[in-house]
Protein backbone atom coordinates (compact mmCIF):
# COMPACT_ATOMS: atom_id res chain seq x y z
CA UNK A 1 0.00 0.00 0.00
CA UNK A 2 1.36 3.94 -0.82
CA UNK A 3 0.30 5.91 2.38
CA UNK A 4 0.58 9.48 2.36
CA UNK A 5 0.38 10.94 6.07
CA UNK A 6 -1.58 14.66 6.73
CA UNK A 7 -0.99 16.30 10.01
CA UNK A 8 -4.00 18.08 10.70
CA UNK A 9 -2.79 20.16 13.85
CA UNK A 10 -5.98 21.92 14.14
CA UNK A 11 -8.36 22.46 17.91
CA UNK A 12 -10.48 24.68 16.34
CA UNK A 13 -13.74 22.87 16.68
CA UNK A 14 -13.37 22.46 20.29
CA UNK A 15 -13.42 24.40 23.95
CA UNK A 16 -9.96 22.17 24.94
CA UNK A 17 -7.01 22.95 24.21
CA UNK A 18 -4.02 20.23 23.10
CA UNK A 19 -5.15 18.78 20.25
CA UNK A 20 -2.93 20.75 18.30
CA UNK A 21 -0.34 18.46 19.10
CA UNK A 22 -2.13 15.54 18.36
CA UNK A 23 -0.20 14.96 14.96
CA UNK A 24 3.55 15.61 16.49
CA UNK A 25 2.50 12.80 19.40
CA UNK A 26 1.37 10.34 16.92
CA UNK A 27 4.58 10.77 14.48
CA UNK A 28 6.80 11.02 18.27
CA UNK A 29 5.38 7.41 19.36
CA UNK A 30 6.26 5.85 15.91
CA UNK A 31 3.11 5.66 13.30
CA UNK A 32 5.30 6.42 9.77
CA UNK A 33 8.08 4.07 11.02
CA UNK A 34 5.77 1.13 12.37
CA UNK A 35 3.52 1.06 8.57
CA UNK A 36 7.23 1.52 7.09
CA UNK A 37 8.49 -1.80 8.80
CA UNK A 38 4.82 -3.58 7.82
CA UNK A 39 5.98 -3.39 4.01
CA UNK A 40 4.42 -0.39 3.25
CA UNK A 41 5.72 2.65 1.20
CA UNK A 42 4.92 5.78 3.24
CA UNK A 43 5.43 9.42 2.80
CA UNK A 44 4.69 11.69 5.22
CA UNK A 45 3.62 14.87 3.45
CA UNK A 46 4.27 16.85 6.82
CA UNK A 47 1.52 19.15 8.35
CA UNK A 48 -1.70 20.59 6.20
CA UNK A 49 -1.35 24.50 6.65
CA UNK A 50 -5.48 26.25 6.45
CA UNK A 51 -6.33 28.18 3.63
CA UNK A 52 -7.09 31.51 5.65
CA UNK A 53 -5.81 33.30 8.43
CA UNK A 54 -3.37 31.53 10.96
CA UNK A 55 -5.31 33.65 13.81
CA UNK A 56 -8.90 32.73 12.57
CA UNK A 57 -11.24 31.70 14.69
CA UNK A 58 -14.90 29.53 15.02
CA UNK A 59 -16.36 28.43 11.53
CA UNK A 60 -14.32 30.82 9.30
CA UNK A 61 -11.05 28.66 10.72
CA UNK A 62 -13.05 25.65 10.47
CA UNK A 63 -13.41 26.41 6.95
CA UNK A 64 -10.28 27.15 6.21
CA UNK A 65 -9.01 23.98 7.28
CA UNK A 66 -11.81 22.22 5.55
CA UNK A 67 -10.53 23.60 2.13
CA UNK A 68 -6.87 22.98 2.49
CA UNK A 69 -7.55 19.62 3.59
CA UNK A 70 -10.11 18.15 1.20
CA UNK A 71 -7.77 19.33 -1.75
CA UNK A 72 -4.97 17.66 -0.15
CA UNK A 73 -6.69 14.81 0.36
CA UNK A 74 -8.65 14.37 -3.35
CA UNK A 75 -4.72 14.87 -4.53
CA UNK A 76 -3.58 11.58 -2.76
CA UNK A 77 -6.68 9.81 -3.50
CA UNK A 78 -6.17 10.80 -7.46
CA UNK A 79 -2.25 9.79 -7.16
CA UNK A 80 -3.56 6.40 -5.62
CA UNK A 81 -2.26 7.04 -2.25
CA UNK A 82 -4.29 6.37 0.89
CA UNK A 83 -4.53 8.72 2.85
CA UNK A 84 -3.86 8.74 6.35
CA UNK A 85 -5.11 12.20 8.37
CA UNK A 86 -3.48 12.74 11.83
CA UNK A 87 -5.40 14.94 13.75
CA UNK A 88 -6.96 17.62 15.62
CA UNK A 89 -10.14 17.80 16.32
CA UNK A 90 -12.91 16.07 14.91
CA UNK A 91 -14.11 18.69 12.90
CA UNK A 92 -11.31 18.03 10.22
CA UNK A 93 -13.38 15.43 8.85
CA UNK A 94 -15.33 17.98 7.26
CA UNK A 95 -12.39 17.86 4.61
CA UNK A 96 -11.17 14.24 4.65
CA UNK A 97 -14.79 13.75 3.87
CA UNK A 98 -15.06 16.25 1.40
CA UNK A 99 -12.46 15.44 -0.77
CA UNK A 100 -13.02 11.37 -0.21
CA UNK A 101 -16.46 12.80 -2.16
CA UNK A 102 -14.55 14.61 -4.58
CA UNK A 103 -12.50 11.94 -5.23
CA UNK A 104 -15.42 9.22 -5.47
CA UNK A 105 -17.17 11.65 -8.11
CA UNK A 106 -14.60 11.59 -10.03
CA UNK A 107 -14.87 7.44 -9.87
CA UNK A 108 -18.05 6.58 -9.63
CA UNK A 109 -17.73 4.73 -6.24
CA UNK A 110 -20.23 5.35 -3.47
CA UNK A 111 -18.60 6.79 -0.12
CA UNK A 112 -19.41 5.07 2.93
CA UNK A 113 -18.26 6.56 6.42
CA UNK A 114 -17.03 4.21 9.32
CA UNK A 115 -17.40 6.72 12.41
CA UNK A 116 -15.76 5.04 15.37
CA UNK A 117 -16.72 7.21 18.33
CA UNK A 118 -18.24 7.37 21.66
CA UNK A 119 -20.11 10.78 20.09
CA UNK A 120 -22.66 11.13 17.14
CA UNK A 121 -21.02 14.28 15.64
CA UNK A 122 -24.47 15.09 14.59
CA UNK A 123 -25.28 17.75 16.16
CA UNK A 124 -26.71 20.87 14.20
CA UNK A 125 -26.01 24.59 15.86
CA UNK A 126 -29.54 24.52 16.84
CA UNK A 127 -29.31 21.03 18.62
CA UNK A 128 -25.79 21.53 20.10
CA UNK A 129 -25.42 22.49 23.81
CA UNK A 130 -21.67 23.15 23.71
CA UNK A 131 -21.81 25.10 20.27
CA UNK A 132 -18.48 22.91 19.43
CA UNK A 133 -17.85 22.38 15.93
CA UNK A 134 -16.02 18.72 16.80
CA UNK A 135 -20.07 17.78 17.46
CA UNK A 136 -21.67 18.28 14.20
CA UNK A 137 -19.17 16.76 11.38
CA UNK A 138 -21.82 14.99 11.01
CA UNK A 139 -24.45 16.79 10.32
CA UNK A 140 -22.50 19.10 8.04
CA UNK A 141 -21.28 16.15 5.86
CA UNK A 142 -24.91 14.76 5.85
CA UNK A 143 -26.27 18.44 4.94
CA UNK A 144 -28.12 19.53 7.93
CA UNK A 145 -28.84 23.14 7.16
CA UNK A 146 -26.83 26.58 8.43
CA UNK A 147 -23.47 24.48 8.04
CA UNK A 148 -23.12 25.14 4.50
CA UNK A 149 -19.84 27.56 5.21
CA UNK A 150 -17.45 24.99 6.20
CA UNK A 151 -17.22 23.63 2.96
CA UNK A 152 -14.81 24.46 0.05
CA UNK A 153 -17.76 24.48 -2.06
CA UNK A 154 -20.98 25.16 -0.34
CA UNK A 155 -22.92 23.91 -3.04
CA UNK A 156 -21.49 20.27 -2.49
CA UNK A 157 -23.55 17.48 -3.06
CA UNK A 158 -24.67 15.93 0.47
CA UNK A 159 -23.06 12.45 2.70
CA UNK A 160 -25.82 10.28 2.66
CA UNK A 161 -26.83 9.24 6.05
CA UNK A 162 -27.73 5.66 5.05
CA UNK A 163 -24.11 4.97 4.56
CA UNK A 164 -22.59 6.03 7.58
CA UNK A 165 -22.03 3.68 10.26
CA UNK A 166 -22.12 5.19 13.84
CA UNK A 167 -19.93 2.49 16.18
CA UNK A 168 -19.13 2.39 19.39
CA UNK A 169 -21.76 5.30 20.57
CA UNK A 170 -22.65 6.02 24.21
CA UNK A 171 -23.44 9.86 24.70
CA UNK A 172 -25.97 11.50 22.24
CA UNK A 173 -27.37 14.84 22.51
CA UNK A 174 -31.41 14.55 22.23
CA UNK A 175 -31.51 16.56 19.60
CA UNK A 176 -29.03 14.63 17.70
CA UNK A 177 -30.82 11.68 18.62
CA UNK A 178 -34.04 12.81 16.87
CA UNK A 179 -31.73 13.47 13.85
CA UNK A 180 -29.96 10.40 13.31
CA UNK A 181 -33.08 8.71 13.86
CA UNK A 182 -34.68 10.42 11.22
CA UNK A 183 -31.83 10.08 8.36
CA UNK A 184 -31.68 6.37 8.70
CA UNK A 185 -28.03 6.38 9.91
CA UNK A 186 -26.93 3.18 10.78
CA UNK A 187 -26.14 2.69 14.60
CA UNK A 188 -24.11 -0.25 16.74
CA UNK A 189 -24.37 1.36 20.15
CA UNK A 190 -22.18 -0.01 22.79
CA UNK A 191 -25.29 -1.99 24.30
CA UNK A 192 -25.36 -3.73 21.06
CA UNK A 193 -21.77 -4.15 21.22
CA UNK A 194 -22.20 -5.60 24.92
CA UNK A 195 -24.75 -7.94 23.17
CA UNK A 196 -23.61 -9.12 20.19
CA UNK A 197 -19.83 -8.11 19.61
CA UNK A 198 -18.08 -6.35 17.15
CA UNK A 199 -18.05 -9.08 14.07
CA UNK A 200 -21.93 -9.19 13.29
CA UNK A 201 -22.30 -5.39 13.24
CA UNK A 202 -18.95 -4.65 11.13
CA UNK A 203 -19.41 -7.93 8.90
CA UNK A 204 -22.99 -6.45 7.87
CA UNK A 205 -21.31 -3.27 7.16
CA UNK A 206 -18.42 -4.21 4.92
CA UNK A 207 -20.76 -6.80 2.93
CA UNK A 208 -22.89 -3.87 1.98
CA UNK A 209 -19.52 -1.76 0.83
CA UNK A 210 -17.90 -4.87 -0.85
CA UNK A 211 -21.42 -5.83 -2.95
CA UNK A 212 -21.63 -1.61 -3.84
CA UNK A 213 -17.67 -1.67 -4.65
CA UNK A 214 -17.53 1.42 -2.49
CA UNK A 215 -14.65 3.90 -1.09
CA UNK A 216 -14.71 3.10 3.07
CA UNK A 217 -13.42 6.17 4.62
CA UNK A 218 -13.05 5.28 8.61
CA UNK A 219 -12.99 8.16 10.93
CA UNK A 220 -11.13 7.00 14.22
CA UNK A 221 -12.23 9.47 17.24
CA UNK A 222 -10.09 8.10 20.27
CA UNK A 223 -12.70 8.65 22.53
CA UNK A 224 -14.80 5.50 20.91
CA UNK A 225 -11.81 3.33 23.35
CA UNK A 226 -12.78 2.84 26.74
CA UNK A 227 -10.76 6.15 29.12
CA UNK A 228 -9.00 3.40 30.91
CA UNK A 229 -6.99 2.38 27.75
CA UNK A 230 -6.90 5.89 25.92
CA UNK A 231 -7.08 8.87 28.17
CA UNK A 232 -6.02 11.42 26.47
CA UNK A 233 -9.04 13.01 24.79
CA UNK A 234 -11.15 15.99 25.72
CA UNK A 235 -14.33 14.15 26.18
CA UNK A 236 -14.24 10.60 27.76
CA UNK A 237 -16.96 8.87 28.04
CA UNK A 238 -16.90 5.23 30.45
CA UNK A 239 -17.55 2.40 28.79
CA UNK A 240 -15.88 2.66 25.95
CA UNK A 241 -13.93 -0.16 23.49
CA UNK A 242 -11.81 -2.47 25.08
CA UNK A 243 -8.01 -3.53 23.36
CA UNK A 244 -9.12 -6.62 21.90
CA UNK A 245 -12.65 -5.09 20.60
CA UNK A 246 -10.42 -2.03 18.58
CA UNK A 247 -8.09 -4.93 18.01
CA UNK A 248 -10.34 -7.07 16.04
CA UNK A 249 -12.09 -4.00 14.18
CA UNK A 250 -8.78 -3.14 13.26
CA UNK A 251 -7.96 -6.60 11.84
CA UNK A 252 -11.55 -6.96 9.70
CA UNK A 253 -11.31 -3.53 8.09
CA UNK A 254 -7.50 -4.78 6.99
CA UNK A 255 -8.70 -8.01 5.85
CA UNK A 256 -12.02 -6.63 4.25
CA UNK A 257 -9.47 -4.30 1.73
CA UNK A 258 -11.84 -2.06 1.60
CA UNK A 259 -10.54 0.82 3.42
CA UNK A 260 -10.03 4.16 1.01
CA UNK A 261 -8.75 6.37 3.51
CA UNK A 262 -8.74 6.99 7.52
CA UNK A 263 -8.98 9.79 9.87
CA UNK A 264 -7.14 9.52 13.69
CA UNK A 265 -8.52 12.01 15.91
CA UNK A 266 -9.08 14.07 18.80
CA UNK A 267 -5.96 12.88 20.48
CA UNK A 268 -4.78 15.19 23.46
CA UNK A 269 -1.33 14.50 24.48
CA UNK A 270 -1.46 17.12 27.21
CA UNK A 271 -3.72 14.76 28.73
CA UNK A 272 -1.93 11.69 28.28
CA UNK A 273 0.05 9.60 30.18
CA UNK A 274 3.63 9.28 28.89
CA UNK A 275 2.12 8.66 25.59
CA UNK A 276 -0.40 5.89 26.89
CA UNK A 277 -2.60 6.44 24.46
CA UNK A 278 -0.68 7.95 21.28
CA UNK A 279 1.03 4.29 21.50
CA UNK A 280 -2.49 2.29 21.81
CA UNK A 281 -3.43 4.32 18.58
CA UNK A 282 -0.10 3.40 16.24
CA UNK A 283 -0.95 -0.51 17.63
CA UNK A 284 -4.37 -0.24 16.31
CA UNK A 285 -3.37 1.41 13.35
CA UNK A 286 -0.32 -0.99 12.88
CA UNK A 287 -3.32 -4.13 12.94
CA UNK A 288 -5.31 -1.65 10.05
CA UNK A 289 -2.31 -2.09 7.62
CA UNK A 290 -1.93 -5.62 8.52
CA UNK A 291 0.17 -6.52 11.72
CA UNK A 292 -1.02 -9.51 12.51
CA UNK A 293 -0.15 -12.15 15.41
CA UNK A 294 -0.03 -15.33 12.72
CA UNK A 295 -0.11 -15.31 9.26
CA UNK A 296 -2.88 -16.97 7.87
CA UNK A 297 -4.74 -16.50 4.61
CA UNK A 298 -7.15 -13.42 4.34
CA UNK A 299 -10.85 -14.68 4.89
CA UNK A 300 -13.43 -13.62 2.76
CA UNK A 301 -15.72 -10.77 4.25
CA UNK A 302 -18.43 -13.50 4.76
CA UNK A 303 -16.25 -15.67 6.60
CA UNK A 304 -14.47 -12.78 8.88
C1 LIG B 1 -21.30 16.80 22.44
C2 LIG B 1 -19.90 16.20 22.58
N1 LIG B 1 -22.19 15.87 21.77
C3 LIG B 1 -21.23 18.12 21.67
N2 LIG B 1 -19.37 15.83 21.34
C4 LIG B 1 -18.15 15.32 21.16
O1 LIG B 1 -20.59 19.03 22.19
O2 LIG B 1 -21.80 18.22 20.59
N3 LIG B 1 -17.78 14.78 20.06
N4 LIG B 1 -17.24 15.35 22.12
O3 LIG B 1 -16.66 14.11 19.84
MN1 LIG C 1 -16.19 11.67 20.27
MN1 LIG D 1 -15.07 15.20 19.45
MN1 LIG E 1 -15.90 12.70 17.26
Amino acid sequence: ERIAILGVPTEVGTSEPGSVMGPAALRTAGLVRTLRDLGHAVADHGDVVPDGPADAVGRPAVAAWTRALARRVEAALYAGDLPVVLGGDHSLSLGTVEGAMRHCARTGRPLFVLWLDAHADFNTPETSPSGNLHGMPLAALCGEPGLSDLFADPGRPALDPTRVHLFGLRSIDAGERALVAARNVEVTDMRHIDEFGVVAPLRRSLERVAAASGHLHVSFDIDFLDPGLAPAVGTTVPGGATFREAHLIMEMLHDSGLVGSLDVVELNPFLDERGRSARVLVELVASLFGRRILDRPTPPIAAV
